[in-house]
């Protein structure tokens, strides 16, 4: 099962992903595409849809999807101008592809499989198929992130994921022209912990910290453990001040609250941070290093407070 592959019981609620997911329906046949987005809806989907291929990929650039579902005749573009498209943009050559198409040839089929399509499925379908196909692609898809971008002790983002979504992050920001903020946050005294009561406690405080704030934080922030005990949150289309807020709140919650708690002892912890706030022209890392700074500085000015 997935617990038994992440060895450790997850404390974080997953980030909630819109029900079953959200899907790209790309059809030039009108009547088709229709029929799709409605059953699909139906089912509990959020859909939407592009006619060709232009449109397509603007509406990558406006949403966020789970999967594209992709017709291959089309026209001006063929649908494999989507495949081109997509491998060129690290935001979007993650999100899988499941070919929808009249044709029925193999060279199709293995063009489209080698090319990095989940699926291949010919026109005429069943739709209960392709709903099953569908869902079992987003659902692996979602297990995967689990295992590979999930830190295994506390059920947070990894620095991995939060890396490569730092990078799309400044990407869409540079597009949008919206703000991103970046909080970067280190326990205070925690080697104590560590020290006093044994490192299991010190686990369990993680454990504590991370559901805590995750809990606290909006459902588009996104949380990773950085390193040992250090976290990261990043914050889309929010500046540094409205960053600080959030921060200085949670920050109250965790003095007042109990951590972690064994027969022997109720854990309290409270943590330093540090935000910093995107500007145009500015690299991923150069975000990162501000934060960590600005994290640093809380630390010399006595901990125990968020510093912008
Ligand atoms: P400061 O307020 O200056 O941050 O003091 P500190 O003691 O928190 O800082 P320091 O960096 O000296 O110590 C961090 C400690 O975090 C050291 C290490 O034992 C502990 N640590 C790191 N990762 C883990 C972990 O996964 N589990 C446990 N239990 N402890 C960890
Ligand atoms: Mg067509
Ligand atoms: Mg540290
Ligand atoms: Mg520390």
């Amino acid at each position: 099962t997935q617990s038994e592959l992440l060895g450790k019981e997850i404390v974080c609620e997953p980030i909630p992903q819109g029900g079953l997911g959200r899907l790209l329906l790309i059809d030039d046949d009108d009547i088709l595409r229709s029929y799709l987005a409605e059953e699909f809806a139906m089912c509990g989907y959020e859909v939407d849809e592009a006619a060709d291929v232009q449109t397509a990929k603007r509406k990558l650039y406006e949403n966020r999807y789970d999967l594209m579902l992709l017709d291959l005749m089309m026209y001006p573009q063929s649908g494999y101008e989507m495949f081109k498209f997509l491998k060129e943009d690290p935001a979007m050559k993650w999100i899988p592809l499941i070919v929808l198409s009249g044709r029925t040839d193999v060279q199709d089929k293995v063009r489209c499989l080698r090319a990095g399509a989940e699926d291949y499925v010919t026109k005429p379908f069943q739709f209960e198929e392709l709903e099953a196909r569908v869902n079992n692609v987003i659902m692996r898809n979602r297990q995967f992130d689990q295992v590979a971008f999930r830190d295994g002790l506390t059920g947070a983002y990894n620095r991995r994921y939060f890396d490569h979504q730092l990078l799309i992050e400044v990407e869409w920001a540079k597009r949008d022209e919206e703000p991103i903020a970046l909080a970067f946050l280190d326990i205070d005294k925690f080697k104590s912990v560590n020290d006093t009561h044994g490192h299991h406690c010190g686990d369990l405080v993680l454990q504590g910290l991370a559901a805590l704030l995750q809990q606290n934080l909006r459902a588009t922030d996104l949380l990773a453990r950085y390193g040992g005990e250090e976290f990261v949150v990043l914050m889309p289309r929010t500046n540094a001040l409205t960053a600080k807020l959030a921060l200085e709140r949670v920050l109250d919650i965790v003095r007042r609250e109990v951590i972690a708690r064994t027969p022997n002892h109720n854990f309290q912890i409270t943590f330093s941070s540090g935000i910093a706030d995107w500007k145009p022209g500015m690299h991923a890392h150069d975000l990162v290093h501000l934060a960590d700074t600005a994290m640093y500085q809380a630390k010399q000015e006595g901990r125990n407070r968020v510093v912008c």
